[in-house]
């Protein structure tokens, strides 16, 4: 089944010993790629779009004391879906996150967002909950280590509060996260919660007040063994790389990674840059196209509102500057804007080749622009990569969200050998040294921490990977650009 693509049927019977009738039992789906249809005791009971994102249901209505449970999971590309047919990773299908039972009180927490409130000195907090059933009355905030009760008024299912606090600031160097927990009507939840701000000032990206340098690496969701369904254990082989690389920063590119990411981000301290796959030329002239990109959006930013760790939203990916992605894609912008004050919003641009510049439409929509470029790689003049910096002149801080070089694990050869590590330690070599001078340069995530699946590369050299890692698709190689990426990261420190 490994090039499988169509539906495929999921289903598992279980008992439901109901407790009281006054209980709603949800069905969370944490990812399957990318149709999904629910079906409880043969009767429908909805479907979800887009393969990288949590989706829940309600099926207290459908259920009975035997019960079965049946997903069609349609993982077929289609030019009209985000991403479209063409990308450049294995589009693996299925269900590939855990499948959770939720059990809560008729009125219920739906929702709960905090954070440290942006531009009030690092001292004020704010938390809003929404409520089902229309629940009108108070939620009660808890913060033990900072000895913190509040209230939070609830109307109609939705209430929000700001109040004083001083809470230890997160940041990767001291990943500090308070235990919180929100009481409503019998229902709690409980989160770890770091508190922070990142902001863009002027010229630079501002954490805490302090403005940093977001030494960074891409990465994949992918494994040899596991594919997409990535264990604890490789999140955190991934994150123990991109610290000894010397990162603070990761971009988790180019769909919405498991929310296992963020939260090991979180308690490890590392700044993650999250994305949703509007991917190369997809289908930006479609509504419909639209409301299914705005959902993914909507439905990460809902996941991981809380996790400090998040610091970007980017809304796509290397999309040609044409009128129909101006509109979608500033849509979007606004979207991620409009629901979260707390982060900067992004996209990884291209180059504009016509001009050799830095230059976008897109970018009055964003806070920080990222941009892709290829120098020593699909641009073969090295010269190039100088002039660009010099005939650009953005109004915003720049990452440069990705270059690189393809190695062959173990391939040797002269730094002009395409496909050899010496000629990637090249790149990299040049790369960090040209880039290092450019001041509105504030960070960088290299293409890519280690080699992964993607059935387009059909060369010697690539046998289906995508071949330009530090390290082997298994990890057990570092390849010569790895140590100079990490001494670049070195020199910074
Ligand atoms: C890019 C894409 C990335 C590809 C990479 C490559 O610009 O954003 O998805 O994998 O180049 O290796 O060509």
């Amino acid at each position: 089944y490994m090039l499988y693509e169509g539906s495929m049927v999921y289903t598992r019977k279980f008992i439901y010993a109901g407790q009281s009738g006054d209980e709603r039992m949800i069905l969370k789906i944490g990812a399957a790629n990318y149709i999904c249809r629910v079906f409880v005791n043969k009767k429908y009971v909805g479907m979800h779009r887009g393969g990288s994102t949590p989706c829940y249901f309600d099926i207290t209505d459908h259920l009975e004391h035997d019960n079965r449970i049946f997903l069609q999971v349609d993982n077929t590309r289609r030019n009209n879906q985000v991403p479209m047919e063409n990308t450049d990773w294995f589009n693996y299908g299925g269900i590939y996150r855990d499948i959770e039972l939720i059990r809560v009180p008729k009125t219920h927490i739906r929702d709960f967002k905090i954070a440290l409130e942006p531009d009030s000195n690092f001292g004020r907090i704010r938390a809003g909950a929404a409520v089902s059933e229309n629940y009108s009355g108070t939620a009660r905030l808890e913060i033990p280590e900072l000895g913190i009760t509040q209230g939070i008024e609830i109307l109609n299912g939705c209430g929000e509060v700001i109040f004083d606090a001083s809470p230890e600031l997160w940041s990767p160097e001291n990943p500090k996260l308070y235990d919180v927990s929100l009481e409503c009507a019998g229902d709690r939840v409980r989160d770890r919660v770091g508190f922070r701000e990142i902001r863009v000032k002027g010229m630079d990206i501002v954490l805490n007040g302090k403005p940093l340098f977001l030494r960074g690496i891409s990465c994949h969701e992918d494994s040899v063994e596991h594919g997409k369904a990535l264990t604890d254990e490789e999140r955190l082989e991934n994150t123990r790389l991109a610290k000894e690389l010397g990162c603070n920063f990761m971009r988790v590119a180019h769909y919405p990674h498991s929310e296992r990411m963020s939260q090991l981000a979180d308690e490890l301290g590392l700044l993650l840059w999250e994305e949703v796959p509007v991917y190369w030329g997809i289908r930006f002239d479609s509504e419909d196209t639209y409301s299914d990109a705005e959902n993914q959006l909507r439905e990460l930013i809902t996941r991981d509102y809380n996790r400090a760790s998040v610091i970007i939203w980017s809304v796509g990916n290397e999309n040609a500057d044409t009128d129909d992605r101006l509109k979608f894609m500033s849509r979007l912008a606004e979207c991620a804007h409009s629901i979260d004050r707390t982060r900067m919003v992004s996209a990884a641009c291209l180059v504009n080749y016509q001009k050799n510049a830095i230059e976008d439409r897109l970018e009055q929509y964003l806070d920080v622009i990222g941009l892709n470029e290829y120098c020593g790689w699909y641009t073969a003049e090295w010269r190039m990569l100088p002039e660009l910096f010099e005939n650009s002149d953005p109004k915003k801080p720049v990452i440069i969200t990705e270059f690189g070089a393809d190695a062959y694990p173990g391939l040797r050869g002269t730094i002009i050998d395409k496909g050899t590590e010496d000629c990637q330690a090249y790149v990299y070599e040049r790369q960090t040294e040209t880039i290092r001078n450019i001041p509105y340069i504030k960070g960088m995530t290299p293409w890519i921490l280690h080699d992964f699946r993607c059935p387009r590369r059909t060369s010697v050299n690539q046998r289906y990977y995508n071949t330009k890692g530090l390290l082997s698709a298994d990890k057990k190689h570092r390849k010569p650009a790895f140590f100079v990426l990490r001494d670049f990261y070195d020199s910074l420190k």
